[in-house]
């Protein structure tokens, strides 16, 4: 049988590369075979653009430009890296996808949601998750996590995660949005509580879909 196409989505410090590293353990475990990448990421020119959409230049991308640049990762990661492991027959989780250009360039910046689908589409060539993990933080949780890690990094925050609560709220209330018009692919996931817990609810939403 085929492997699945999952996704991690929701706001900064939800968890989703801990739980995602997590989720590969147990497949693995079981004996499938998984490819962890993550968005946007996951080639060489992909992990550039990353690199370029996160940083603070002189120059930052106008939100237009913003789009196009996660667009152009993710044309990119899904052509050359989650499709041929989707045609191998591998499960593949993704650490973000198409639902945070909604939230944060749609819900977040302004920028009409559903031309974001169309434009969405034309990179991904319509693949859409088969199952997509919301792990959901209130504000609060979200910060005091990325407040940690930049302790224990000492780093910065990076151009998106400096940008104001107001946007850290309209991109949380968007993504709760999303996966209300779309229960069926979505699994909501209070992610502020105990690890464990949220593993265990995870591996479930997974046994489920
Ligand atoms: N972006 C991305 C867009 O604007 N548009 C797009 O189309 C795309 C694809 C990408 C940035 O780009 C933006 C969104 C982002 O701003 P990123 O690195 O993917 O950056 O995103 P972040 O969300 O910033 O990644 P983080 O690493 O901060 O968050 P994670 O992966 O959700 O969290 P994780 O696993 O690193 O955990 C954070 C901390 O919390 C702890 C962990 O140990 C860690 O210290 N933790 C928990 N603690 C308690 N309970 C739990 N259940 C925990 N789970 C994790």
């Amino acid at each position: 049988m085929g492997g699945k196409f999952i996704s991690f989505e929701g706001p900064e410090g939800g968890g989703k590369s801990t739980h995602a590293a997590a989720l590969a353990e147990t497949l693995r475990a079981e004996g499938k075979t998984v490819l962890v990448t993550r968005e946007p990421g996951g080639t060489r020119l992909a992990e550039l653009i990353r690199g370029l959409v996160r940083e603070e230049l002189d120059d930052p991308p106008v939100t237009r430009a913003e789009v196009l640049l996660f667009l152009a990762a993710r044309a990119q990661v899904v052509a050359n890296v989650i499709k041929p492991a989707l045609a191998r027959g591998e499960w593949v989780l993704c650490d973000r996808f198409s639902d945070s250009t909604f939230a944060y360039q749609g819900y977040g910046r302004g920028i009409d949601v559903q031309l974001l689908k169309e434009l969405n589409d034309f990179a991904t060539e319509g693949l859409v998750p088969d199952l997509t993990i919301l792990l959901d933080v209130p504000p609060e949780v979200s910060r005091e996590r990325i407040a940690e890690r930049q302790r224990a990094t000492s780093t910065s925050a990076d151009r998106i995660e400096a940008a104001g609560e107001a946007f850290h709220k309209r991109l949380r209330e968007g993504f709760l949005a999303l996966a209300k018009a779309e229960p069926e692919r979505f699994a909501v996931i209070d992610s502020s509580g105990d690890p464990a817990e949220v593993d265990r609810m995870i591996r479930e939403a997974v046994r489920g879909s």
